[in-house]
């Protein structure tokens, strides 16, 4: 193994440490003033046979995953589908690179937006959160279509 190889190993066992204490250290110390559960959001812009957005939130230990093949909403009351996909690991939330030809989603993955969300609400058809990244700010809500893989992701318009 080349040096830099090793490098590479070192740098994402090393990533997946700080994510794993980063939020169990924001969550037990934001749960207790808030009440309220905050996690990590990722955006990935995925070129892939289609181009994508890959949205991301932590939940359950995992990352909960969603498609989204319009830019993610920035400006209030824009809705756009989003597909729910399979959970990632929250490692996954530091991945930017190319996916190889001949594999699952090949194509260039960069990370579009990304930041901390807190979750105000969560039921089985609605998920109500702020985020603070710094494209994506402010209060969004998904909603379930009935009994579906298919969401709505919708920025919320401010609340007078
Ligand atoms: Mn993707």
């Amino acid at each position: 193994m080349f040096w830099s190889e090793q490098y590479v190993v070192f740098n994402q066992i090393m990533n997946s440490v700080f994510i794993f204490l980063y939020s169990v250290m924001i969550n037990v110390e934001l749960t207790e003033l808030t009440g309220q559960f905050l996690g990590i959001f990722v955006v990935q812009r995925h070129r892939a046979r289609r181009l994508h957005y890959d949205f991301r939130l932590e939940m359950d230990g995992v990352l909960k995953s969603w498609a989204v093949p319009k830019e993610p909403p920035l400006q209030p009351g824009v809705k756009r589908l989003a597909v729910e996909v399979e959970d990632h690991p929250l490692e996954y939330a530091n991945f930017e690179g190319v996916i190889p030809e001949g594999m699952y989603g090949a194509g260039r993955v960069e990370i579009w937006d990304k930041g901390l969300y807190q979750l105000k609400h969560r039921s089985e058809n609605k998920i109500e959160f702020t985020l603070n990244g710094e494209k994506m700010k402010g209060d969004y809500v998904l909603i379930r279509f009935k009994d579906d893989k298919n969401w709505l992701l919708i920025k919320k318009k401010a609340q007078p």
